[in-house]
């Protein structure tokens, strides 16, 4: 059994993270329309992710017995100016997401709801690796500066990324 509150706040962390996941297909589309395919990737694989993160929410809730509400979710940014711009604009929102898991782990605690801050060490834990990815990507972003070529080389390395489906538990 799950209480209300925590019911709630479970709910708009699905939907939270059915927006990330829309905002980087946002960006995959941003990175094909400028031919920068490798980045494309990177992204595509991090809507899966995003995919995952709000999969994870909605199976826990079922399990506590909770009811999912799936909300309407708002439309993304489409326009970057440039893969610095849009990468920045990732870094800045996985910093507000790690916000949100705070302020859900918050609601957890004044629940009393032990189990709930425990299953999102999970989340957690993810944030750290979230922000430390986009951080390194913006930081050579800004090394490269316009050096097209060194552009390219970075395109070619997020290119490589796959996707593994996470162990949420
Ligand atoms: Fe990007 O971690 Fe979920 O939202």
């Amino acid at each position: 059994m799950i209480s209300e509150k925590m019911n709630a706040a479970f709910n708009k962390q699905i939907k939270d993270e059915m927006y990330s996941s829309n905002l980087y297909l946002s960006m995959v589309a941003y990175f094909e329309e400028i031919g920068l395919k490798g980045f494309a990737n990177w992204m595509r694989v991090q809507v899966q992710e995003e995919n995952a993160h709000a999969m994870g929410l909605f199976d826990y809730l079922i399990s506590r017995d909770g009811r999912v509400i799936i909300d309407a979710i708002d439309k993304p940014a489409f326009e970057w100016a440039c893969a610095l711009d849009c990468f920045e604009a990732v870094y800045k929102h996985e910093q507000h997401v790690t916000s949100l898991i705070n302020g859900l782990i918050d609601v957890a605690e004044a629940e009393k709801d032990r189990a709930a801050v425990s299953f999102l060490q999970w989340y957690l834990k993810e944030q750290v690796e979230e922000e430390a990815n986009c951080s390194e990507i913006c930081a050579k972003l800004k090394l490269i500066g316009d050096d097209k070529h060194a552009l390219l080389l970075i395109d070619q390395e997020l290119a490589t990324r796959t996707y593994v489906a996470p162990t949420i538990a």
